[in-house]
């Protein structure tokens, strides 16, 4: 009992300290996948631990809006951070936005999709510190961004990396002089697929997190479709595309699609979620894909601004039932829907897939289900002023 005090005491005394600060504040954990940027941004020294390289990438990107580019290497590499205070979610608009260094190509030979140049998305988790010692050791919700429910992205994605070994010879490419090992780093998945971390000319420096100890690393989350396509046909000038929305390093920053809602967050299993407010964002690279001389498509942030940190979170998870949204199972199959006033309704399959549209007056709705088969749906309800709110919908 006097311990948990304590504890208390503490997470109440970090949050009350000083005024807060729109930027992070503090970096928890740093783990890039091997990648051609890993041991330079920032840079590894002789002798360096984990720590050391936790508090440099602290350096390079808190306290201000865009820092310096922290590289978190290829597919799955990561970086954890806090902030001062808990990052509201705001009844409309973005909460936060993130930096990095994506850029459209004025060169890009292909019109029909400018947005393409340098884009290497990440994906954004949020975290609440529900038990309330400051430290990221809670629940962790994606961000679902636009290509969440294609099927190509792959959910539940696990994939480690081997460190190499010095002693084997270095197999070049043989059409391609600027990639001088492309067996340098081999990975494998948890889905039957392998590959390599190809080492390039241009980038001469060890590519493993040289100051971890382990001989491989593991990373798991959602892998996204791959980006980049060679537009010479040649190998010499390759366009990686920017996804629509919802990505980290994916946008350039002027862009508000570098913002974020914390209204997109989903559970393990891809369910909507209602958080107030969030103390932990996770940033890691999701396209796991080599583009030639270009390198691997590694995600690089610069720093993490919420948009209104003035603003309050609303305290405990809102009851969508207190605010007379209700959805009640009745016992041929169907759902009783129940809302203070006219909405437009579609229902989900869990995996996101729409089924079925409809308006529903206020008070109560019958909407017929007798025909799905059991399982968790989800039912969207948009308001005539477009303020929507997604509520479960159980068949058993
Ligand atoms: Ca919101
Ligand atoms: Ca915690
Ligand atoms: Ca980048």
């Amino acid at each position: 009992m006097k311990l948990k005090v304590t504890l208390l005491g503490m997470a109440v005394g970090v949050a009350a300290a000083g005024a807060q600060s729109p930027y992070i504040s503090t970096v928890f954990e740093y783990r890039p996948a091997p990648g051609q940027f890993v041991n330079e941004l920032p840079a590894y020294e002789e002798g360096d631990t984990e720590e050391d390289l936790r508090r440099k990438a602290e350096e390079y990107i808190a306290g201000q809006e865009n820092g310096s580019l922290l590289s978190l290497g290829a597919w799955g590499g990561y970086v954890v951070v806090g902030f001062d205070h808990t990052i509201a979610n705001a009844d409309e608009g973005y909460d936060f936005k993130v930096c990095g260094n994506a850029f459209y190509a004025a060169a890009n030979p292909n019109p029909d999709a400018p947005k393409g140049g340098s884009c290497e998305p990440g994906i954004v988790m949020v975290s609440r510190d529900t038990n309330g010692n400051g430290l990221p050791d809670d629940t962790w919700y994606e961000l679902a961004g636009s290509e969440y429910a294609r099927p190509a992205t792959r959910h539940g994605y696990r994939v480690v990396y081997r460190r190499p070994d010095p002693a084997r010879p270095a197999v070049p490419h043989p059409d391609d002089p600027n990639l001088t090992d492309t067996a340098y780093i081999a990975w494998h998945d948890n889905q039957g697929g392998s590959g390599y971390v190809e080492r390039n000319l241009f980038h001469t420096q060890s590519y493993w997190p040289e100051w971890l100890e382990a001989d491989s690393l593991v990373f798991e989350g959602t892998r996204l479709p791959d980006n980049g396509v060679d537009e010479s046909g040649n190998r010499s000038y390759y366009v990686l595309y920017a996804y629509d929305w919802g990505y980290a390093d994916n946008h350039p920053n002027t862009s508000d699609l570098c913002s974020f809602k914390i209204d997109w967050a989903v559970d393990s299993v891809g369910q909507p979620v209602h958080l107030p407010g969030i103390d932990f964002i996770k940033v890691y690279t999701g396209v796991l894909q080599m583009n030639g001389w270009l390198g691997e498509c590694s995600t690089e942030i610069s720093g993490i601004t919420d948009l209104h940190p003035d603003l309050q979170p609303a305290s405990g998870v809102a009851s969508p039932s207190a605010a007379g949204w209700e959805v009640l199972s009745l016992p041929g199959g169907g759902w009783r829907v129940q809302t203070p006033c006219r909405a437009r309704l579609t229902l989900y399959t869990p995996a996101g897939v729409p089924l079925a549209n409809a308006v529903v007056e206020a008070g109560g709705n019958t909407l017929p289900g007798a025909h799905l088969p059991a399982g968790v749906y989800l039912l969207e309800l948009r308001t005539d002023d477009g303020a929507s709110r997604t509520l479960k919908a159980v068949k058993r």
